[in-house]
């Protein structure tokens, strides 16, 4: 054990394009390259605290990337206690207001801090918070974008092929009964047994979520449907959920624990999946989890499946990991992945060691 608390001593950011093994198009765009952001939080005693964040496009990276370097200034030579960092983050950009790619940058240095800390304890982050490294059920969230029936269905079936039983669709096609076939043909491939979600990606007005989603509950076979319109309106999105039968998902857009506030209080979703790196890195998780234990409602995750398998496995309403293989192209150790369980290891931290070879020729 090193002597607590360690003070962080540097910050290095480095983005990369890493490819994806399968291009993804949504209702809203398509991403066929993973723009990432490295995060190396450096301490005294030489533990190095690792993050990413999911620049979702290249043109994003410049104002990122100079937001975590501003931050990682402001913290040099401050003791390595995520809770404080927090709060002097939180002071400094009360003004311009902690929202989108601020709180994006503090959540990754959020992470990469609480890596450092496990680290420093020789344990997993999972233990570090208090739980038991496990194996968390995890959907297998890659591909199945907008495309044509024939391809969807072969790549749902490979999808499924890879160990997992359960994949997500992704809908949101200008004409429903093309969703609708769309469905049909993954359904039939996949059979059953196979536990399906579907996203909208905020496609839709609240009417036709309303049309869309009764004629969805009449096809049946769907685990939930995900931002069927703008994710910030939730009493838009309370009126779908009253009217469906099928649960209705939100949470990735959620921005710090302060907003998933506001949509329970106005009932907005039956289900909430926060993103680690929009609701706050690993301490606004934690606070997160408490409200959905406090409302009762299954918790999910958004992407970030690396580090999200540790913060789940301490989620009291714990529902699914969104699996995605999207940074395993610059990591050292991919995510192991059995019977549709993504297993933690006991690699102390989150596990994310960076592969320097691969960052060097992804290097953006
Ligand atoms: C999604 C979000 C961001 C990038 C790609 C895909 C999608 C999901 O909404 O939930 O996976
Ligand atoms: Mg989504």
């Amino acid at each position: 054990m090193k002597n607590f608390p360690l003070k962080i001593s540097g910050l290095r950011v480095r983005p990369v394009l890493a490819p994806m093994s399968l291009p993804l198009q949504t209702a809203t765009g398509a991403i066929e390259t993973a723009p990432l952001v490295l995060i190396d939080l450096q301490t005294d005693h030489g533990i190095v605290g690792r993050s990413y964040l999911f620049a979702i496009g290249q043109h994003n990276f410049a104002p990122i990337v100079a937001l975590v370097e501003a931050m990682g200034e402001m913290l040099r030579g401050d003791p390595l206690s995520p809770f404080e960092i927090e709060k002097k983050l939180r002071a400094k950009y009360t003004l311009l207001g902690v929202h989108n790619i601020v709180l994006f940058a503090m959540s990754g240095i959020d992470m990469a801090a609480w890596d450092a800390c496990a680290q420093a304890l020789g344990q997993p982050l999972v233990s570090v918070l208090g739980g038991a490294p496990k194996a968390v059920r995890a959907y297998n969230s890659k591909g199945l974008g907008i495309m044509p029936p024939g391809p969807l269905a072969a790549q749902a079936e490979q999808l499924v092929a890879e160990g997992f039983t359960a994949v997500k669709l992704r809908l949101g096609r200008p004409n429903a009964r093309d969703d609708l076939e769309a469905l049909r043909a993954v359904k039939k491939a996949i059979g059953p047994d196979i536990t399906l979600m579907c996203d909208f990606n905020q496609a839709l007005t609240v009417n036709e979520a309303i049309l869309r989603g009764r004629m969805l509950d009449e096809e049946g076979g769907l685990h939930w449907i995900e931002e069927p319109i703008r994710a910030d309106d939730f009493a838009g999105n309370r009126r779908i959920a009253d009217a469906l039968d099928t649960p209705v998902q939100i949470g990735e857009n959620f921005m710090g624990p302060e907003q998933m506030v506001q949509a329970l209080a106005a009932g907005a979703s039956d289900y909430v999946m926060p993103d680690v790196q929009r609701i706050g890195g690993v301490t606004g998780w934690m606070r997160a989890a408490a409200l959905a234990q406090g409302a009762g409602l299954e918790m999910s995750s958004h992407l970030f499946p690396e580090i999200s398998s540790h913060l789940l496995a301490v989620t009291p309403t714990y529902h699914w990991l969104e699996y995605v293989d999207w940074v395993e192209p610059v990591l050292q150790q991919p995510l192991q992945v059995r019977d549709g369980y993504v297993t933690i290891g006991d690699a102390p931290g989150t596990g994310v060691v960076w592969d320097e070879d691969a960052v060097r020729r992804y290097a953006a």
